[in-house]
């Protein structure tokens, strides 16, 4: 039921990387590009990437490239609920942050890489939409390398969660957690680390003292400061169209894509890599 690829098996140094963003965070055919450059990415810092997805009956970890092509927006969105009935019917599956996160507690992987980690959607109670990314975080015994929390969301509310869970929020060089395309102005770290290595300390600190997920925000190296004119825009097209649920995510970010002519995919692509680079340094350390 789950396939752990040899070298992951074989690895000292691991870094799980999610699907969801492969299939439905990027128009066709770039998602695969950017999850390649990720693999790179992990790789170049000394460890091994662990891409995790659904796909013939077996959750996998370890994805070959030709089975990364797989991943379209056809796919399955797979949070931590999900993962048996993709397997049990064999449909191609994207885990989310929260449902890779299921798949490296059964792997036992430590490091995993994304852009940003989903939370508490704007308008809470109104839709009462919290992503499963917080409450798997707050269980794994894994540390997410990420450029926070999405900006799409109510993201001092996402921060109060993590706090109220129990998760460590660190700041990559930074006392604020990035806000996705944005380096500053977010909410405050639990602590701000300078090193990969001291980020692997206090995780390693954190999981000796029975400490479960730890989030690390690494702010982008490119600041786009202007999008949340844009963000407003394409939540408010999101509502108009009756688009709720696991679609928000996906149907905002492409919103953004298209109405800034490609800023927010280029950035989005950059933070991921350099994200999943992160991770593999820590890995490497770890
Ligand atoms: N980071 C990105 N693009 C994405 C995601 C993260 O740069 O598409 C995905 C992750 O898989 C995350 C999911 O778990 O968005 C959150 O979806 P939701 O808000 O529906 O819980
Ligand atoms: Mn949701």
């Amino acid at each position: 039921m789950i396939r752990i690829a040899d070298e992951v098996r074989d690895a000292g140094a691991v870094v799980a990387l999610e699907t969801t963003l492969v299939a439905h965070g990027f128009p066709p055919g770039e998602g695969v590009e950017v999850g390649l450059a990720s693999e790179r990415a992990v790789r170049e810092s000394g460890a091994v990437p662990a891409t995790i997805g659904v796909l013939d009956g077996e959750l996998v970890v370890g994805l070959t490239a030709d089975e990364l092509e797989r991943f379209d927006a056809s796919a399955r969105k797979l949070g931590p609920r999900d993962l048996a009935a993709a397997v049990v019917q064999r449909a191609v599956g994207a885990t989310t942050v929260g449902g890779t996160l299921a798949a490296c507690a059964a792997a036992g992987i430590r490091v995993m890489a994304t852009g940003g980690l989903g939370g508490v959607h704007r308008g809470w109670p109104t839709p009462p939409d919290v992503s499963a990314d917080l409450q798997a975080l707050a269980r794994a015994t894994v540390l997410v390398v990420s450029s926070g929390v999405k900006s799409l969301l109510d993201v001092p509310a996402t921060a109060e969660l993590l706090e109220s869970s129990g998760v460590p929020v660190l700041g990559f060089r930074t006392g604020e957690l990035p806000l996705f395309y944005a380096a500053t102005g977010g909410p405050p770290v639990s602590a701000r680390v300078e090193s990969a290595a001291e980020a692997a300390a206090i995780a390693a600190a954190h999981w000796r003292l029975g400490g479960g997920g730890l989030l690390l925000g690494r702010p982008p190296v490119d600041s786009l400061d202007d999008v949340e004119p844009l963000i407003e825009r394409a939540l408010a097209a999101a509502e108009a169209d009756g688009v709720r649920g696991p679609a928000v995510t996906p149907y905002v970010l492409s919103f953004l894509h298209r109405e800034s002519g490609g800023r927010t995919l280029a950035a989005n692509r950059d933070l991921i890599v350099d994200n999943a680079r992160l991770a593999g340094e820590i890995a490497a350390i770890l």
